[in-house]
């Protein structure tokens, strides 16, 4: 079993779900701020106090209205596992695991408020100054998604979000202060986390209309553009800087050798997972966009400068988080997954997480050798990892076999792909810390080799405990994969 010197091990989280501290030192409110617990659709629903006082229901906060915590409501992502305040103590336990790499993502509200100021607010960079420098002191490099899974609710309520060309100088905005900001602290850049479920999870809604489509694919292409821009100001701001993609990665096999179905299951490539890729990776739009535009009637506001940007601001690496595979069929589904995050129909070659999500590590060897051929850029696996109900058990430890089975397999579909001549980097587990899960909005979907005494109530006493993976995932560290 051979990995690269100077393997990126580690892992990952996202601000949203873990920093808590949502109304501390200036920063403005986000979605994920006031969306109460329960299921990804549930979710969507926002109770909020109106500008008189009075409770307000809707999919969006109205500008204006204040986002308190309502009576009798929890918002887990208001206090996540309070990292702003504990960063140095968890910083620290990475370091004892060895992590040469951390990915987190920064808070855009943190630094910009509302998301179109001039002026970035002071106190919210100089948090992440703060962490970058504890991180630098222990010797890990950290990885920053500038966007992950949450963006300044202003800009949702008044602009749209990414519905709106605006966007893009909002953002790039954003990205240019940080660059600027921590020059020569961080070098590894991420612009958008998993950019293709935007159109991959339309799937998950009962109907879709054609309207769902126009948007998806628009806001896609505002975002595309963001993000090559920001690509090429981040190597002219530092030569130093890469900056990758990151794509949700769902390995997917056609359910049946029916012709029909293998030409949907490459059909379902193209659209989830390779338009993104190909666009961020190749700088163009694949030949088969065309296709996918005609058949949902997709009409793009998209010029030819839109088109020479992209060209000019082809990623460095191709990141991408992997859990699971899934199988698609033209024949009707008799055993569809229903978990959070998890689509198609059932593998039965497969064992599933109680979430439903598919435990195949072959899946991810795949989908190594597949990209690393399709875009001939270095790899790196930014999220994986097992999701459990974890028990503390009476001698006050966590015995998560289950957990370091899940990782053991799929480091081992890495080295087969590495030994395959894959161009593999890094690998930094997901929710190395136990932290809010984002489908869900619950503690209990557990990720972390690290306990975080938080329940699905908010109630705990917020300590942490290494579990039994902390100590195995230390091992495998510092044998550099060998002692799996
Ligand atoms: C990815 C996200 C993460 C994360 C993870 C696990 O889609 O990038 O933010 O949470 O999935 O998902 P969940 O928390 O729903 O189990």
């Amino acid at each position: 079993m051979r990995f690269p010197t100077n393997f990126y091990w580690g892992g990952a989280t996202a601000a949203n779900q873990c920093e808590g501290a949502y109304d501390v030192d200036g920063r403005g409110l986000t979605l994920k701020d006031v969306t109460t617990i329960g299921g990804l659709k549930k979710r969507r629903q926002v109770t909020y106090l109106q500008a008189d006082g009075t409770p307000g229901k809707g999919l969006a906060i109205p500008d204006g209205a204040h986002g308190a915590v309502l009576p009798n409501e929890y918002y887990p992502n208001q206090t996540g596992i309070d990292f702003y305040h504990r960063y140095q103590e968890d910083i620290a336990l990475f370091a004892k695991m060895g992590f040469k790499m951390y990915r987190m993502s920064i808070s855009w509200s943190r630094i910009f408020p509302r998301g179109d100021e001039e002026e970035p607010n002071q106190a919210g960079l100089d948090f992440y100054r703060r962490v970058f420098e504890t991180l630098k002191a222990h010797g890990i490099e950290p990885l920053v998604t500038i966007s992950h899974f949450d963006m300044p609710l202003h800009l949702e309520t008044v602009y749209g979000g990414w519905n709106d060309r605006r966007m893009i100088a909002f953002y790039q905005h954003y990205a240019e202060t940080l660059f600027t900001t921590y020059r020569g602290l961080v070098k590894h850049w991420i612009t958008f986390n998993e950019i293709n479920n935007t159109i991959m999870f339309l799937a998950l809604r009962s109907q879709t209309s054609a309207a769902d489509y126009q948007r998806a694919y628009q806001q896609l292409h505002y975002q595309f553009v963001a993000s090559a821009l920001v690509v090429k100001r981040a190597h002219a701001i530092d030569p130093e800087n890469q900056v990758g993609c990151m794509i949700c990665g769902i390995t997917s096999y056609p359910l049946t050798c029916d012709p029909a179905d293998v030409l949907k299951n490459r059909y379902a490539w193209e659209q989830n997972i390779y338009y993104c890729g190909d666009v961020q990776c190749q700088g163009q739009y694949p030949t088969y966009a065309q296709r996918l535009w005609d058949e949902y009637q997709v009409d793009l506001d998209m010029t030819a400068t839109d088109l020479e940007i992209l060209k000019a601001g082809t990623v460095d690496w191709y990141t991408f988080s992997y859990y699971m595979s899934t199988a698609i069929t033209t024949h009707e589904i008799t055993s569809a997954v229903g978990g959070n995050f998890s689509i198609g129909a059932r593998n039965p070659y497969l064992q599933y997480s109680e979430w439903e999500w598919a435990d195949d590590p072959d899946g991810l060897q795949y989908y190594l050798e597949l990209m690393n051929d399709r875009y001939h850029l270095p790899l790196m696996i930014v999220e994986n990892g097992l999701g459990a109900k974890d028990q503390l058990t009476a001698d006050g430890q966590i015995h998560d076999q289950y957990r370091i089975s899940y990782m053991r397999k799929h480091i081992q579909a890495m080295a087969t792909a590495i030994q395959h001549g894959v161009n593999l980097i890094g690998y930094t587990s997901w929710g190395c810390i136990d932290l809010v899960s984002a489908g869900t909005g619950q503690m209990s979907k557990r990720y972390g080799l690290i306990y975080v005494d938080r329940q699905d109530d908010g109630s705990g006493t917020l300590a942490r405990i290494p579990k039994d993976s902390f100590y195995w995932y230390q091992r495998v560290i510092a044998s550099n994969g060998q002692a799996l």
